[in-house]
């Protein structure tokens, strides 16, 4: 129970699944560190475990919730419990060493920064502690997508070891469930201009089999990044690839007989119209997802470009784009019927119809799939 005095307090919060190997151990050096420090402490244990690991640590006197499904959903109840004035976050497996927790302390209570980060790959990674395709592949790729996008300077981005100010916890506005809350706090942190600071820690060999699925839960960052910043990912790319479709296509069509002396040329230039498109509405469906959910700091243009008017110019938009696409495509059909229907000689305006078809589609159904995602929403978009 922690009392508020002057003295500050901590709070330790740790997710923990089937670590009865090792969380007494890790109970044993957080309680070590709230001796050394001479602080209020409690350590919270947010647990899912079906072996002794929540027995263990209640007898040790950890407060134990759960069960917790989902690294994400473990912290985000576990950070709601905490009520230090500090509060530190590791793994249950002792890969970390909480008696490194002095190294995220200082900083913390000297005023330094507001949100502590440990960085294993400054520090030191115990033979056989991560595994190589983390080491040298998945863990710098992400870090770097991550500094790339949100403008941080982290060498460890996926390292779990961390420590924050109770105002700092506050102001992050933390919700996804799995895994890649390990991002979000990062990109929430640096989004709340909190001031970073990274520590080098040793990382050790795990005991019990570690619950990271390398691809799934590398994957389920990229896709978190991309919610956060639909640009690079899908904004930048589907323009390229449908201005360059339209150069493509316009330039073969301006030329004499080019449809059928450059027919190939010209189904590349239509293909990437239309994969530009699509590419273009994901971004969309990503925006408006993210504005809902409140990711982003600058949401006055994303709204008004997702406003119920816009909404009604794209669907008419869409509509007429198809419209045009289905009357080549009749004429096309005529000149079948009138020529007796034999071999035809319309490839060009067969093409064009199709992705006029295609684009003001996607257009129309976008729109309606924008719109009904925003019925949840109590706004007048
Ligand atoms: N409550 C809870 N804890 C989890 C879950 N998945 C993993 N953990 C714990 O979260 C911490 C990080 O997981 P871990 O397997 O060590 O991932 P790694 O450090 O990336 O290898 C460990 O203490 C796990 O026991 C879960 O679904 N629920
Ligand atoms: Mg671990």
């Amino acid at each position: 129970m922690l009392y508020k005095q002057d003295m500050p307090s901590l709070s330790v919060v740790m997710p923990s699944m089937n670590e009865e190997e090792t969380i007494r151990i890790c109970i044993q050096k957080a309680q070590t560190i709230f001796k050394n420090y001479g602080i209020e402490g409690e350590i919270i244990v947010a647990d899912n475990s079906s072996d002794r690991t929540a027995e263990i640590a209640a007898s040790m006197g950890a407060k134990v919730i759960g069960p917790i499904k989902g690294y994400g959903n473990a912290y985000l109840k576990g950070l709601a419990e905490a009520k230090g004035d500090y509060i530190a976050i590791a793994d249950a497996d002792n890969t970390y060493d909480l008696l490194e927790l002095d190294k995220f302390l200082d900083p913390l209570m000297a005023g330094e920064a507001d949100f502590i980060m440990g960085t294993r790959l400054k520090g030191e990674i115990k033979k056989g502690a991560m595994p190589w395709l983390h080491q040298y592949i998945g863990n710098p790729i992400l870090t770097a997508m991550l500094n790339f996008l949100f403008k941080t300077k982290i060498s460890d981005a996926h390292c779990g070891m961390r420590a924050f100010t109770k105002e700092s916890l506050e102001k992050m506005n933390l919700k996804t469930h799995g895994m890649e809350l390990a991002s979000e706090m990062i990109i929430e942190a640096a989004r709340c201009g909190l001031r970073i600071k990274e520590v080098p820690i040793t990382y050790y060999s795990r005991k019990a089999p570690s619950k990271l699925r390398s691809f799934q839960d590398g994957w389920r960052h990229v896709r978190f990044m991309m919610l956060y910043r639909p640009g690079p990912f899908l904004y930048i790319p589907g323009a390229f690839v449908f201005v360059l479709g339209f150069l493509i296509t316009a330039s073969l069509l301006l030329t004499e007989n080019a449809a059928y002396n450059r027919l190939h040329s010209f189904i590349l230039g239509s293909m990437l119209l239309i994969i530009g498109g699509q590419i273009l509405a994901t971004g969309g469906y990503m925006k408006t997802y993210g504005l809902i959910h409140g990711m982003y700091r600058d949401e006055k243009a994303g709204k008004k470009l997702l406003s119920y008017h816009s909404l009604e110019r794209e669907l008419l938009g869409g509509s007429l784009i198809l419209a045009l696409g289905l009357v080549i495509g009749l004429k096309v059909a005529y000149t079948w019927v009138i020529s007796g229907y034999g071999s035809l000689k319309e490839v060009e305006s067969a093409v064009i119809s199709m992705v006029l078809a295609a684009v003001g589609l996607q257009l129309i159904f976008s729109a309606v799939f924008v719109s009904v995602m925003l019925l949840e929403v109590d706004t007048d978009w």
